[in-house]
């Protein structure tokens, strides 16, 4: 069943700006405690706040009591990650006050751009996956699905990146200073937590075991920290649920009384760490103590409430699958599938061919990356440590699924190790995708290349066991933040020229197609594209004190620094070009900018050296005269969700040049494509479909296939020999190798460039002659600017699919199992 959105908001009041200006007033006074002579922007932010909050409870509470009534049922979407950055706009534009708001501030004389700068931007995740979970709260809202998202209330999310002579330095993230004006703390809602013990079986007098009963010796709680989400116009609120670490005695007062003031604080601190950080890994496993504590405290907590909450309404758990989806975002929260076998067999009495039947039905799971390195898997000694029972549970769940496999006689010996929930070469450890596959009645995917992939990789074994159950999900991403919100010059323009219909419906952007052809409209689309990269020249000349000229080309790569995503592709093109404008003065050089944006996991050497050698070559290109402003490097610090929306709108083009193969699907790509950037990518993750929907004359593609890739890395590839071959290329390594860019410290690149030289594992030499020929081929469309433009309307145009709208939608059609 499809419900049609309409262009008519469901009851939505819509108050004056009289109206919202003595609400402000009356919440500056009352729940902020200031007048107005004394208040700072900040208490203006939260009074702000906490009118539109005031509006959306009324929402929230009409959703949560119709699910009830009509016996919804409910998507339970647990992450790790939640990466939602500001709310404030979000709310105001979801609601319809915008611009009535920003009338009623300007007549208090505040500015609410201003304020919502001020506004933190909740960084509780890393990156993709976290972005994701971000855009799928919305979008669920939107399209009127019940849901809850479950996670973790870090105190500190992602790091802050400063960049002190070009290195990254990593500085916490305080979020939570002054206060957070969205939550509400449900200190009654708390659950607890359970690590270490053993593991006690009770018999019946006859001796027949009856049941186990797990004995933790360490015990927290975890108390719940409500967000309400709302979707287009209102049409849903849904509550994204945050769980944090209390003691349940905050001081051991026998302990401090004997004198013991650090031990009688050790449950608290223990208790507190597991939501003080978010571990800082992207497409990495973290593989930490504490991020499997801090795994399993989430997901128990969670599926807790789920229980309670499933309990009081229906009375029964055989029910659970049909009144609710848990959905799985990686393998994060796989111990949620021992968790629930444990909570059906231990402790609501099921036996477990029941309880895994149940646990299948109800489970779903996201797989983000094929990378080994992020594959997660626990030493068994640990996970036994930590979770006694589970790893009993985990034993019974392997035993059942490795009956079936072997039962088809279909698997050798190597194949049904390789299926096995513990690996056993080596140390021994639990695989937590195998987990989450086969606790899981579907396993998805996020772009057709990357579901296929999985296919033939990581599962392929257990997809032959189970071939029903993969299937795919292309990502998407809500229009409403990266679109409606981040650039409303292009969205004023759209309305315009064909009305407000996408506004609701993202596909109707298709409408602007013909517009493409039409030199007036052209005109003003490049008029909204050069204001926005004005926007973004003033804060790069704020912040960074680099002059920018926004008729330039503005070339933008901006996500996680990582080998596979290769930035250092980008900047060794930067540097030949640099080498080629510098002996060829006389050519036509259209004036390009190159950006980079985008964090390092701490840990990670290789990728802080590439942002060292990105601010190293910045350095050397900008001040050089002879390059006569034609192309300036600039990297931009701290990479997060709000330069993102100031960064997407300005883009001429959008960098996508993974390594073939590597990239699960990438939403940066869609965000620059929606505003008007042309790419230029490998066939890579979800650019392959970009590149269907936009047309090949309207993306530029380049490099080798995942097939090619592959075959090259099977048959002795051979990156000397390439890097001799293209003179391009041989003097940018050079270059670098010999100390250009860094005189202070000749051999800081050195092993970098000899990674090169000896494996290249990411084939930046076997691309990089495509690469270079390929953003020659965009100068010299760039250099005919109708044709540009036109290019860059129709990606606007033909992108609408790449809503999260549309993938929340074959979720709930194809995994979920609800309307929408
Ligand atoms: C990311 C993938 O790297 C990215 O391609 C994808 O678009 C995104 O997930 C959402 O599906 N993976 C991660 C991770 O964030 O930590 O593995």
């Amino acid at each position: 069943m499809t419900r049609t959105m309409t262009t008519e908001a469901p009851a939505l009041d819509n108050p004056d700006p009289k109206t919202l200006a003595e609400e402000v007033l009356l919440s500056l006074k009352y729940r902020v405690g200031k007048d107005t002579t004394v208040a700072t922007p900040y208490d203006w932010l939260t009074a702000s706040i906490k009118v539109v909050r005031d509006r959306v409870v009324d929402h929230w509470m009409q959703a949560t009591k119709e699910a009830y009534d009509q016996q919804e049922k409910r998507v339970y979407y647990l992450s790790l990650e939640f990466l939602i950055g500001r709310l404030m706009r979000d709310a105001f534009s979801n609601l319809g006050l915008m611009e009535n708001m920003r009338e009623a501030l300007a007549s208090l004389g505040v500015d609410l751009d201003l304020i919502a700068g001020l506004e933190p931007d909740a960084a509780l995740g890393n990156g993709g996956l976290g972005r994701l979970a971000a855009c799928f709260m919305e979008s669920m809202a939107t399209v009127d699905i019940p849901a809850h998202g479950y996670g973790i209330r870090y105190a500190n999310g992602m790091f802050r990146q400063e960049i002190h002579d070009g290195w990254q330095v990593e500085l916490p993230e305080t979020w939570l200073d002054h206060g957070n004006p969205w939550e509400f703390e449900r200190r009654e809602r708390s659950f607890e937590v359970g690590f270490g013990g053993s593991v006690e079986s009770i018999t019946s007098k006859d001796g027949r075991l009856e049941r186990h009963v797990w004995k933790p010796t360490e015990h927290v709680l975890a108390v719940a920290y409500d967000t309400p989400v709302a979707g287009w116009r209102a049409r849903r609120v849904n509550t994204l649920r945050l769980w944090s670490g209390m003691p349940i005695d905050p001081i051991l007062l026998d302990k401090f009384n004997a004198g013991d003031h650090i031990g009688a604080l050790a449950e608290s601190n223990k208790a507190d760490a597991l939501s003080r950080v978010l571990y800082p890994a992207d497409s990495h496993m973290a593989g930490q103590e504490l991020r499997l504590r801090q795994e399993y405290f989430f997901s128990t907590a969670s599926l807790q409430d789920i229980v309670q909450r499933h309990l009081s309404q229906y009375g029964d758990l055989k029910s659970l699958p049909d009144k609710a989806a848990i959905h799985l975002n990686d393998t994060h929260p796989a111990a949620a599938v021992p968790e629930l076998m444990r909570l059906l067999m231990d402790v609501h009495g099921m036996d477990f061919d029941l309880a895994w039947d149940i646990t299948k039905r109800t489970f779903a799971y996201t797989n983000h990356t094929l990378l080994p390195e992020a594959l997660e898997s626990w030493p068994v000694p640990l996970f036994e440590r930590l979770l006694p029972r589970h790893m009993q549970i985990v034993y019974a769940i392997n035993a059942q699924v490795l009956l079936e496999a072997r039962s088809t006689n279909q698997f050798s010996g190597e194949q049904i190790a390789r299926i096995s929930l513990i690996q056993e070469n080596g140390d021994r450890r639990v695989r937590m995708g195998n987990l989450a596959f086969v606790g899981s009645h579907s396993i998805n995917g996020v772009s057709a290349l990357h579901t296929e992939l999985m296919k033939e990789t990581v599962f392929a074994d257990l997809h032959k066991l189970y071939p029903d159950r993969i299937n795919n999900k292309t990502n998407g991403i809500t229009p409403r933040r990266w679109l409606i919100q981040c650039n409303p010059g292009l969205t004023a323009l759209a309305r315009e020229a064909i009305g407000g219909r996408f506004m609701d419906d993202i596909e109707a952007i298709k409408d602007l197609d013909p517009l493409a052809g039409d030199a007036a409209f052209r005109e003003k689309f490049a008029a909204v594209k050069r204001q926005n990269k004005a926007r973004l020249a003033n804060l790069v000349a704020d912040r960074l004190g680099i002059k920018l000229d926004p008729s330039a080309l503005f070339d933008i790569q901006v996500k996680r620094i990582h080998e596979y995503k290769r930035q250092l592709l980008n900047i060794l093109e930067a540097i030949a070009l640099y080498d080629q404008i510098r002996s060829h003065p006389e050519r036509d050089w259209m004036p390009r900018v190159k950006f980079f944006g985008g964090k390092a996991a701490p840990s990670y050497h290789n990728a802080k050296l590439i942002i060292k050698l990105a601010n190293d070559v910045a350095r050397v290109i900008n001040r050089d005269p002879a390059v006569r402003g034609l192309l300036k490097v600039v990297f931009v610090p701290n990479y997060n969700v709000s330069l993102a929306e100031l960064m997407m709108p300005a883009a001429d083009l959008s960098e996508q040049i993974s390594t073939a193969g590597m990239e699960a699907s990438g939403t940066g790509n869609m965000k620059f494509a929606l505003n008007g950037a042309l790419t230029i990518g490998t066939l890579d993750g979800a650019n392959v479909e970009i590149k269907e929907h936009v047309g090949d004359d309207n993306i530029f593609i380049f490099g080798l296939t995942t097939a090619e890739v592959a075959d090259r890395r099977n048959n002795g590839y051979n990156p000397r020999g390439v890097i001799e071959a293209s003179p391009e290329l041989a003097q940018a390594v050079a270059a670098i190798s010999s100390g250009v860019f860094s005189p202070d410290d000749p051999d800081r690149y050195r092993d970098l460039m000899n990674g090169l030289y000896q494996t290249d594992w990411f084939m930046v030499a076997a691309d990089f002659d495509a690469y270079a020929a390929c953003q020659r081929e965009v100068d010299a469309v760039w250099r005919n600017s109708p044709d540009w433009y036109a290019r860059a309307i129709r990606n606007v145009a033909r992108v609408g699919w790449f809503s999260s709208d549309r993938t929340i939608r074959q979720y709930a059609k194809e995994i979920w199992n609800v309307p929408a």
